[in-house]
């Protein structure tokens, strides 16, 4: 397929400033906790202390007599307000849906599930009623490991279901692919385990949900407005129309943010309850023990190649844990895992199998690149088939990528792969890295007894366009001549206000200060998918590009009726109307709004200068892709790892601001390092969170982030502007590129190491096992 053009302009493809950044800085952003409506009540979860058990009795006499409580609710007084069912999103494709009540009343699933909401005059009052709720347990054994729960029915999460397995899809074996595993020369299979993560963003999660007998308004830090619109309205029962949803500003979502969690639901379904207006604000341990985790999953792929490390066919079965109450990412989700897995490589034959197993664990949600374990597996087979034929790891991959006259691309996985150049970001990454010298100086210190590696991950990354249906905007000319946006995506660190404003000011002529972009409120935007799936980059400026062509043909014809000239004769620069070749008939942007907006004044047409527009791209997905090398030094007496140089070759189509994409690019690489290499919310052997602060989960400071060097080639895809996503790129390549680069590094002495986190134990356990 073909690419759009880029276009030109003064502000498309330039780093301009974000324009939103003085004001954060300056303190000024307004986040779910500085909004402080008068009356509003605060509230605290008691939540379960244990993993599995049943609950013989609630005591909240105490609590309810203590100073400031408004109300103590437990599952008995609330949960007979819920009016339709408790799951995260909008339809119910999406996740296995386990059983889901607001509060818990006989038995708990996870350290952590909600039981009891306290409501009080203010925030402390509420954690200090809280102390004094008695709950009596009877703890039963917890199901824990996934591994063991997807075969045993001795503990069950849901004993209801017969099963902890959620879901279990995919392909069975074909005789032609068992026929190449047969009689391949080669073949390979290995194992690559990930542990459970958290996007712990800065901001944790809140709601503030203002009651009132007309509209139900909660104010919330969602990436998906329209979706919370809907869940909200169905478990309330308070119509659509009724319930709007105000998104501000928001600091990190990074997935966790996407489909609505359990806890702003019950906060939101209590202020109904109550007619109050109710305010909750997680705190940091809630938000590690209790929000939503990810990637705890394994990949098991078998792989035939021949003589030349030629990929014949392969084979992959995936296995996630996804907790007691999955919020996403089984089904489609797991699915999407095996679909993507192929990659940017030719794999004649492939089928895979996917299985979502329940444990008592805090639920499974999105996380930034939620599929990321297939570049994993894929990174990492590429690797061990290159030890396997004794092949360059560069070479194996030139054998087997895709070059431009492979597409378009029918991926096996059942992907239409186009506008990508993975072979070109190979080349690319390979000549910034100095390939060859660094293998020379490997072997050099080697000698030395220093371990160095190198490690390198493509990966084509899909946009899912059409899954979360049209993105919508409104755009119109004010009435003094300035251009107001609104859109239903919302901006949580991703700079999209200032990129809307970009493609707005080179689309219509005007300056980027007279752009103003709203986002994220559905009473004034239309309805449109969020921000998610990195899908702006070809979707959300999709719609804008359409949109401010509509507006600006509206624009033209009111200036054509005013100047007596041809719309086609006319032309907008710097805000300003002019006929080409009679420079001297002119009309601002304001006399055109004046006299749209008077027409009984000077315009006959009665039109105003406000469009809304709803883009559905022409394809079900947009593909980028990269490639990412990282070297590593491993210390072989600590077992620490170093990275020391990261290098991205990237392509993302046109880029609406390069300072923002590298931005996302540097962002996402340094989320990836810390997962692989710190980050873990590990669990105790009866369920305990044992995260939970940031003292244990390690999120990666500066002085873990290697200097990032990016280039960039770009494909324009195909929706308008050929802008296509590059937000979770990142932290897709960066986890198999540093666990490549730790593997080759001890690959020097023997060692193999295949599961993560990358901790210096598991390193040093790894050395020991290749020196014993
Ligand atoms: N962009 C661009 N040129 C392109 C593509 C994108 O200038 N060719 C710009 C976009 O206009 C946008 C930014 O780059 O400002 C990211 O665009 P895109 O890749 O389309 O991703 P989204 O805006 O849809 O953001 C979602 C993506 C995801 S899925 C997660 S998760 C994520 C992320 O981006 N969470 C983030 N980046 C994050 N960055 C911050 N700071 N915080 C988060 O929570």
């Amino acid at each position: 397929m073909t690419g759009t053009p880029a276009l030109g302009g003064r502000f498309i493809g330039r780093s301009v400033a974000r324009v939103d950044d003085s004001r954060l800085l300056l303190g000024e952003g307004c986040y779910v906790a500085d909004v402080a409506p008068p009356g509003a009540l605060h509230v605290h979860f008691v939540r379960s202390q244990y993993a599995r058990a049943r609950i013989r009795a609630i005591d909240v006499d105490a609590a309810r007599a203590a100073e400031g409580v408004v109300a103590v609710l437990t599952g008995h007084e609330l949960n007979s307000w819920l009016k339709g069912d408790m799951h995260a999103t909008d339809y119910l494709g999406h996740a296995a849906h386990a059983p889901l009540i607001p509060l818990v009343t006989d038995e708990v699933h996870f350290t952590g599930e909600p039981i009891v909401l306290v409501v009080a005059r203010d925030r402390y009052l509420a954690e200090d009623a809280a102390e004094l709720v008695d709950i009596d347990y009877e703890p039963l054994s917890p199901v824990l490991d996934y591994e063991i729960a997807v075969d045993s029915t001795d503990p069950l999460v849901w004993p209801d279901r017969g099963s902890n397995i959620a879901e279990r899809v995919g392909q069975p074996f074909d005789d032609e692919l068992q026929h190449i595993l047969d009689c391949a020369p080669h073949v390979i299979t290995r194992t690559f385990r990930q542990h459970r993560q958290t996007p712990a963003p800065i901001e944790t999660r809140g709601v503030v949900a203002e009651w009132s007998s007309n509209e139900l308004r909660v104010h919330i830090a969602s990436q998906f407005p329209n979706e919370a619109r809907a869940v909200l309205s169905r478990i309330t029962g308070v119509p659509p129309h009724q319930v709007r949803v105000i998104i501000g500003d928001v600091g990190g979502g990074f997935g966790q943010k996407a489909y609505l969690p359990h806890d702003e639901q019950i906060v939101v379904l209590a202020s109904v309850a109550l007619r109050r207006t109710l305010k909750w604000i997680e705190d940091r341990t809630e938000n590690l023990i209790a929000s939503t985790q990810s990637r705890h999953e394994q990949m098991t792929v078998t792989m035939a190649v021949d003589d030349d490390g030629i990929i014949l066919g392969a084979s992959v079965d995936h296995m996630a844990d996804i907790g007691a109450h999955p919020v996403f990412t089984t089904g489609g989700g797991a699915v999407f895992v095996c679909m993507i897995f192929p990659g940017p490589y030719r794999i004649p034959k492939y089928r895979f199998r996917s299985t979502s197993v329940f444990t008592n664990t805090c639920s499974r949600g999105a996380y930034r690149g939620p599929w990321q374990v297939e570049s994993v597996a894929r990174e990492g087979m590429m690797d061990a088939i290159a030890r396997t034929i004794g092949v360059d790891p560069v070479e194996i991959r030139r054998r087997n990528v895709l070059h431009a006259d492979d597409l378009p691309y029918a991926s096996p996985g059942g992907m239409v792969i186009h506008s990508v150049s993975p072979s070109e970001s190979l080349e690319h990454a390979v000549e910034m890295i100095d390939y060859d010298e660094f293998r020379i100086r490997q072997r050099t210190v080697a000698e030395a007894g220093r371990l160095i590696g190198l490690g390198i991950a493509l990966y084509v990354e899909p946009q899912p366009g059409g899954q979360h249906t049209t993105d919508g905007i409104t755009m119109r000319v004010t009435s003094v001549g300035k251009v107001e946006v609104a859109q239903a995506s919302g901006d949580h660190g991703q700079g999209l206000t200032t990129t809307s404003a970009q493609l707005v000011a080179d689309a219509l002529g005007v300056d980027i200060s007279d752009v103003i972009v709203r986002q994220g409120d559905t009473a004034i935007a239309p309805h449109g998918g969020g921000t998610g799936g990195s899908r702006s980059g070809p979707m959300l400026s999709a719609a804008v590009l359409e949109a401010a062509s509509l507006l600006r043909a509206r624009i033209l014809d009111h200036a054509a009726e005013r100047l007596e000239a041809n719309p086609d004769d006319l032309e907008m620069i710097d805000g300003v109307v002019i006929v080409r070749g009679t420079p001297s008939l002119t009309l601002s942007l304001r006399d055109i709004a004046q006299s749209a907006y008077r027409p009984s004044a000077q315009s006959t047409n009665g039109r105003g200068l406000a469009i809304v527009n709803h883009f559905s791209p022409p394809v079900p997905f947009t593909y980028s892709n990269a490639c990412h090398i990282c070297t590593v030094e491993v210390d072989p007496c600590t077992g620490v790892t170093s990275v020391v140089r990261y290098i991205v070759s990237e392509d993302c189509g046109n880029m609406i601001n390069p300072a923002i994409v590298d931005g996302q690019i540097a962002g996402g690489v340094v989320q990836g390092i810390g997962g692989v290499l710190y980050e873990h919310v590990a669990y105790d052997d009866i369920g305990n969170p044992l995260a939970s602060t940031f003292v244990d989960y390690l999120i990666p400071t500066i002085a873990e982030a290697p200097r990032i060097e990016i280039h960039h080639r770009p494909t324009p895809g195909i929706t308008p502007g050929g802008f296509k996503g590059v937000g979770e790129g990142g932290v897709i390549g960066a986890v198999p590129a540093v666990l490549n680069a730790v593997a080759d590094a001890l690959a020097q002495v023997g060692a193999t190491i295949t599961d993560q986190p990358l901790t210096p134990p598991r390193v040093l356990a790894a050395l020991g096992l290749a020196r014993s």
